[in-house]
């Protein structure tokens, strides 16, 4: 009944954003009634002005998963590229990614991200397909952060840069205790690419995604974590 509802969207208001998961997924099985107290959220949330965070990127999935067609015009009118700021200083269309973040294929999404790394350090490193530390000392903060919260607000928090910053420091910045735990590295195995990894978002640990190859040593990756963006 509305009641049981209303006073999930008291609680919502209030609450951790792990226990707002939660009442997500109950608002969500009122369906119709359960649509529109997402969307006076997001509506909420687009006043405020603030970065989004995992729980309006839970929202946005629910509602443009719905089979309500409300929700799809409710979406393109209030959030037509998706509820991440699509900032770039370089001019290059986050879109796609947008897309494939939205419809959690992470394996598709995290084979574009490293396909936009290059076109952010530029056309030679778009035909190497790879990237140098010093490309990725060069690129703009704005399109960094964009990446890291694309990856952050359609994973539960779960993916990104500063995911795997905050555990590599946790770790004092030793890459061997920091490989087994991202499930890089079992052992003294590293992990297949692609089929090693863990594409799925409630099995994967924290930090696992985006990859990036160690093929050609630490040193970008090092330079990605130790990018001026995230301080
Ligand atoms: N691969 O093992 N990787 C590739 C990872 C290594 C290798 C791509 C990550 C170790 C080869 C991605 C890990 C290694 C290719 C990743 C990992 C190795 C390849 C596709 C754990 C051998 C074929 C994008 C750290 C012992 C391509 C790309 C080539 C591809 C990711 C081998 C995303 C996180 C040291 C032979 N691996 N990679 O970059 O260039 O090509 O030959 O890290």
């Amino acid at each position: 009944d509305t009641d049981a509802l209303t006073q999930l969207e008291t609680a919502f208001g209030t609450s951790s954003p792990a226990k707002q998961l939660r009442l997500l997924a109950e608002i969500s099985a009122y369906q119709t009634v359960g649509y529109s107290v997402m969307q006076r959220f997001l509506l909420d949330f687009k006043q405020r002005n603030t970065p989004p965070t995992f729980i309006e990127g839970r929202c946005y999935e629910y509602l443009w998963s719905a089979p309500d067609e409300t929700c799809q015009q409710f979406l393109q009118q209030h959030f037509p590229t998706g509820i991440v700021p699509l900032r770039s200083a370089r001019n290059i269309d986050y879109q796609p990614l947008q897309a494939l973040l939205l419809a959690q294929d992470f394996q598709e999404a995290d084979r574009l991200t490293l396909e936009k790394l290059c076109e952010l350090a530029g056309e030679v490193a778009m035909r190497r397909k790879w990237l140098y530390f010093t490309e990725v000392e060069q690129m703009p903060i704005e399109d960094l952060q964009t990446l890291n919260q694309l990856w952050l607000v359609h994973s539960e928090g779960k993916f990104g840069f500063t995911v795997q910053r905050q555990l590599w420091l946790s770790v004092g910045q030793n890459w061997e205790s920091f490989w087994p735990k991202i499930a890089w590295k079992t052992g003294r195995t590293w992990t297949r690419y692609p089929d090693g990894f863990i594409w799925d978002l409630d099995q994967a640990p924290r930090g696992h995604l985006p990859l990036s190859n160690q093929l050609r040593g630490v040193q970008s990756f090092n330079a990605l974590l130790n990018h001026p963006a995230w301080t």
